[in-house]
């Protein structure tokens, strides 16, 4: 299944006041579906302050600079009609400082104070976040609050029942308005806080905990709801939820297929799925892995690849031939560029989306100058939807592709081997068989096979009577 992930802000401006909206993306749907998209993550649309919206002031909203409700329901009703499932990115480690339950708890409301964590005289004020060594204590007027996230975003107490009544409140009216699922932002942040000892620690058990009441809740209301989980770590963490979500985001295989391309070496992919992919080699999949290369809070792919195209259509390749559903972040199918610098500042992964060359024209959003994605660059739909080659029409391919095989999903995968140049495997269900080979360097190699045995090929391939040339970062689907 093939998923987009959607930043409202950035995507298509319905309104002509240069914000993204939500009217936008309704228009937009069928421009979706051209690609091959069969569901959209939706980053936070709820009402927020911050740009990016991970920092909510009113669970039970919608941004009025993204539309209304209304809105919002006409986008579900439209993208069911095209069959696009809407899953909704909904942060609810934290609040914003801004969110009612904080100003209250401020002002003393007992209820309210138990939402948070407050500093006690056990607090190491000075305690860093242990993977960029950012502040975690906050002051605010004359409390200081455990902030994960920064200062505008103080952490919730889930030691507090009271707080998993009101989530499971906040899942519910998502779900009765229609939306198909959640993404659950910061999965393994619920309890990373010991406050018996007042110092960061990660309770991986406690969160499944919650996830499992939480997750068995949405069920009960929509028993196929899907749900995605956001666990940010090595594969050791990643295993340890594993089979609690429907889905999960699969981070270390992002950085192999990257690496994999960027480093030529084919090693590594082969590395990569053996350790990231077991449950679909052993054929015991009890959480489906949410394959994808890049995502918001990373650079982009054309920016790793420092700007060569063929590399990122090799990553598509790579991504639309596993097991597994399929993340794509808007703009990667244009190659949109982008860096961070600090994972903190992450405005520049998330420009505008290109829709015209010149930069303007109808619904193109403007809510920030483009440092990256310049005009006249090749990279905008306008210019991509006519030329064959472009990454735009690669990814269209190669999502066709999946949709008409879509048992590759949950196929078997074996025998996944490498020489100098390739990486190979085989994706098995009862019914198909396919050996997949990728070149994942410039140069040409040639293989011996039969012509009649090719299912299909993307990139550059000479077929010859028993053999082919297969290009650079190209690939080549045998039965
Ligand atoms: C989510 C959202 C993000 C959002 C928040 C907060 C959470 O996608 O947009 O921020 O609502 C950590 C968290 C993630 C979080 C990211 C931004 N993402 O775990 O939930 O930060 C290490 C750590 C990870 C960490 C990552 C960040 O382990 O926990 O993610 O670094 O770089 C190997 C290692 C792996 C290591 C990586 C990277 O893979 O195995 O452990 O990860 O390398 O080094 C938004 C804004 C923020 C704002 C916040 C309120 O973007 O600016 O502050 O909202």
């Amino acid at each position: 299944m093939f998923f987009y992930e959607l930043f409202v802000r950035s995507f298509y401006d319905s309104n002509n006041d240069g914000i993204g909206d939500i009217k936008g993306i309704t228009k937009k749907l069928d421009y979706l579906k051209d690609l091959g998209v069969e569901g959209i993550w939706l980053l936070p649309i709820m009402q927020s302050a911050a740009f990016h919206g991970y920092t909510i002031i009113d669970f039970y909203s919608v941004n009025p600079s993204y539309g209304t409700m209304e809105d919002f329901k006409e986008l579900i009703e439209e993208a069911h009609k095209r069959y696009i499932k809407i899953v909704l990115d909904v942060p609810i480690n934290h609040t914003s400082v801004k969110c009612d339950w904080f100003q209250k708890a401020i002002a003393g409301d007992e209820k309210y104070k138990d939402y948070y964590i407050w500093a006690n005289e056990k607090t190491d004020l000075t305690e860093k976040r242990h993977w960029d060594d950012s502040l975690i204590w906050f002051k605010y007027k004359d409390k200081y609050f455990y902030g994960l996230f920064g200062s505008s975003s103080p952490d919730l107490n889930f030691e507090n029942k009271e707080l998993w009544r009101e989530i499971k409140n906040v899942f519910k009216f998502w779900l009765d308005l229609g939306v198909d699922g959640f993404r659950l932002d910061a999965a393994k942040h619920i309890f990373d806080y010991d406050q018996k000892n007042m110092k960061f620690k990660y309770q991986h058990e406690r969160n499944i905990e919650f996830w499992k009441e939480m997750i068995s809740y949405v069920k009960g209301i929509k028993s196929d709801a899907i749900i995605i989980s956001e666990i940010w770590d090595s594969p050791e963490v990643v295993k340890k939820y594993h089979g609690i979500f429907d889905v999960e985001f699969n981070f270390p295989l992002s950085y192999f297929i990257k690496d994999s391309i960027l480093y030529y070496d084919p090693k590594i992919l082969v590395k990569g799925i053996k350790e990231t992919l077991g449950h679909y080699i052993n054929n015991h999949v009890e959480s489906i892995s949410g394959n994808f290369f890049t995502n918001h809070d990373m650079e982009r792919l054309i920016s790793v690849f420092n700007e060569n195209p063929k590399m990122a259509k090799m990553a598509f390749n790579i991504l639309f031939t596993l097991p597994g559903y399929q993340f794509v972040f808007y703009g990667e199918e244009l190659g949109m560029r982008g860096e961070i610098i600090d994972v903190n500042f992450t405005e520049d992964s998330q420009e505008p989306m290109q829709w015209y060359e010149s930069g303007f024209g109808p619904g193109q959003t403007e809510w920030k100058g483009c440092k990256y994605n310049t005009p006249y660059s090749n990279i905008s739909v306008e210019e991509q939807i006519k030329d064959n080659k472009s990454i735009l029409n690669h990814v269209k391919n190669i999502s066709e592709f999946r949709k008409e095989n879509k048992w590759l999903d949950s196929a078997n995968i074996r025998n996944i081997a490498n020489d100098r140049f390739t990486v190979r495997y085989e994706l098995i269900n009862n019914d198909n068989k396919f050996l997949v080979i990728h070149n994942i360097k410039p140069q040409k190699v040639k293989i011996k096979i039969k012509k009649e045995e090719i299912v299909k090929g993307f990139g550059d391939l000479e077929i010859e009577e028993n053999s082919i040339k297969l290009g650079g970062y190209s690939t080549i689907i045998l039965r």
